[in-house]
């Protein structure tokens, strides 16, 4: 049965998507409900995923620049650990360095750079913007986080991919980001090898989100049916921080 929305009906509507209830409901309906709604700014940050998952369909693209576009210098927010694991992994040239992946799939695995650089390398110059205020545009090469995602076999009810970094962050992308062509495990950066600042020897690029959703030094990724669990429950270390866990651009 469809019904039509009269005036009073879309007003009615209106005034509760303002006050978060209808949002949120609307939204859960669609699965569009981030793992950080509740809470204060609960139903603006619902608000903002599913409008962005609505409006844009799974699939489009994060603008891509030309060659002469890329920014002559690059900054750094987060440089990389001067001790512990990292100083030890890095002076030995990151032969030791593996991702471990493991959660919802069939074949758990610890990848190496060398397994990684297998997979076809993907090259993509895109801009990435910090919620500070500061952008680049860079040249970045990897393989798709897809292509790695399928060789391990992810359980159909896999939907969300977390990462775990070298220097203690968290995050959890969507399926949706995840199986994004343009989501790539990136191991360089402008013809480069990714330097250490920048997130060697592997970081996620997903141009689609905010700098702080493209996590560097790379440790574990596991895949979940939920983010309930992992540290408090928000999808991230960021949203713990006060940051939204979907930071769509
Ligand atoms: N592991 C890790 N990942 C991180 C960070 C960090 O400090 N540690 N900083 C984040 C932030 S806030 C931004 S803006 C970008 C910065 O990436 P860049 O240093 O390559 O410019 O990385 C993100 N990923
Ligand atoms: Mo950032």
């Amino acid at each position: 049965m469809t019904r039509r929305l009269t005036r009073r009906g879309w007003l009615t509507t209106a005034a509760a998507a303002a006050g978060g209830v209808g949002a949120v409901g609307l939204a859960g309906r669609f699965g569009l409900i981030p793992p950080d709604y509740h809470g204060l700014y609960g139903a603006g940050e619902t608000l903002t995923y599913a409008t962005q998952r609505l409006l844009t369909s799974g699939r489009s693209r994060a603008r891509e620049f030309a060659r002469s576009d890329i920014s002559p210098v690059a900054p750094v927010n987060g440089p990389a650990p001067t001790g512990g694991d990292y100083a030890r992994l890095r002076d030995g040239g990151f032969a030791d360095w593996r991702l471990q992946v493991d959660g919802l799939i069939e074949r758990p695995t610890a990848l190496s750079l060398d397994d990684l650089t297998r997979l076809p390398a993907h090259s993509q110059i895109t801009m990435q913007a910090c919620e500070e205020g500061w952008s680049f545009i860079a040249e970045w090469t990897g393989a798709q986080l897809a292509a790695v995602l399928d060789s391990v076999g992810v359980a159909p009810r896999a939907r969300y991919v977390f990462f775990f970094t070298l220097d203690g962050w968290f995050d959890s992308l969507d399926m949706a980001d995840a199986l994004h062509p343009q989501t790539l495990l990136a191991y360089g950066m402008n013809g480069r090898d990714l330097p250490l600042d920048h997130g060697a020897p592997a970081r996620l690029k997903v141009p689609r989100q905010l700098g702080y959703k493209n996590l560097k030094y790379l440790a574990r990724m596991t895949v979940t049916d939920t983010v309930d669990g992992i540290g408090r429950g928000l999808g991230s270390g960021a949203a713990e921080a006060g940051y939204s866990w979907y930071a769509g651009i």
